[in-house]
Formats: C-alpha cells, structure tokens, sequence
C-alpha cells in the first residue's frame, strides 16, 4: 500500500483559508486544480509502497517518535509555487511557528522509516500545505500567488500526527489508517501514546 505520514489542520482553520483561497482564484484562467479542503495536510514523509510486514515493523517507530515530541504551534503564513522559477505546477500555503520542531519531526519519521527499511526521499524538507496542481497545459501563472502571499491566519495545535493510506485514481482519497498523539510532556505519555493509536 502507498503511504504517508501527515499532519493535519483543525477545521476552522482549513475552512477560513479555502475562503482566502477561493476569493483569490475566483475566476483566474490561470488558477491550478484544486485540492479538496477534506484531503488538505502537511506531508511529514512519503513513504511510497511499503508491504504488511514492514508496515507492522513501522508504526511502533512512528509511535515512539510520537511519544517523544511535543504538540506543535503552527499557523498559515505566505503562499508560493513548486518549482519557485520555472513553470509552477503546485500551489502551497507556507506555515510559521514551530517549524523547527516540525522539521525536526520529519527528519524522525524519516528515520523511523529508513531504520524500518523504507527508502524515502530525504530532499530538502518544506513543509507545506498543498491546495493547487497545475497540468502541463493548463496555462499556469505565479500570480495566484499574489493575493495569498499577505495571509497569515490564527495559531493552531497540531497535537497528533497521521499515517495515510493514498488511493490513487480518477477520485484520490487518503485513508487515515493509524494516528498517534504527539505527547511530549504530557504527565502519561506513554499510556496516552499507546491508547491513541487507532
Ligand atoms: O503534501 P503534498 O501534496 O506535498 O505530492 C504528494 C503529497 O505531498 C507526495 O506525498 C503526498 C501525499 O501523496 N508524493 C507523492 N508521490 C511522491 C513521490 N514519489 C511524493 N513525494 C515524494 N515522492
């Protein structure tokens, strides 16, 4: 099965900024394909097709990375394109906040994954939240940009962290499959860690 591990956004937030986004794209020939606000994340690790049995020696990892850090304080802030030059082909949120402890999340789960045999792709990390893809053709401009580079939306909590299943097709969907608590601190850490997952 083809996973990844994410974390996701509180759903006042996720609505607040599909209105900033569709105010900006309203009516843009050159706006990218959405993505649906239900399948918004931030990708910590993809992880690609990874069988039964290594998936089973994995999640414990991820859950230790879990238990060991902390619940992080994020928020939406500017906006931009892969790639930043030549013809974009993906529309991102940035975030600020605790992005040091974010990446240094990542870098965990990366570990957790390489240390279970995974290979993942360890290029430099931007964490982003993914709203747009561009096809060849589609006439894709960086203006879009524009009217979402001043935003700068609320504080959330990101208390926990997800691992997602990715059905591919004409309807992509991502299927949370486990999901554990970030717990550092927390009085009962590992009990909570283990009851959390799911
Ligand atoms: O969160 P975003 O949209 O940046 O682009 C895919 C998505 O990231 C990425 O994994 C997330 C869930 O699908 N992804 C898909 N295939 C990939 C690959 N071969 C990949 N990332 C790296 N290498």
């Amino acid at each position: 099965m083809r996973l990844f591990v994410a974390v996701i956004l509180p759903a006042g937030e996720v609505q607040r900024y599909q209105q900033e986004l569709l105010a900006a794209v309203a009516g843009r020939d050159d706006a990218p394909r959405l993505i649906p606000p239900e399948r918004w994340h931030i990708t910590l690790a993809f992880l690609g097709e990874v069988d039964d049995a290594r998936r089973s020696r994995l999640e414990p990892r991820i859950a230790a990375v879990a238990a060991g850090s902390p619940p992080l304080t994020l928020r939406l802030a500017t906006a931009g394109t892969f790639p930043a030059r030549s013809t974009p082909r993906v529309l991102w949120a940035g975030v600020d906040g605790d992005v040091g402890a974010l990446l240094t999340l990542a870098a965990a789960v990366q570990s957790a994954a390489a240390a279970t045999r995974i290979r993942v792709d360890r290029r430099r990390f931007t964490p982003h939240l993914t709203l747009g893809r561009w096809r060849a053709g589609d006439g894709a401009s960086r203006g879009v940009v524009d009217p979402l580079s001043g935003y700068t939306g609320a504080p959330f909590e990101i208390r926990t962290m997800t691992l997602f299943r990715s059905h591919l097709g004409p309807k992509p969907w991502y299927e949370p499959v486990a999901r554990w608590r970030l717990d550092a601190g927390s009085s009962q850490s590992g009990a909570s860690a283990r009851s959390a997952r799911w």
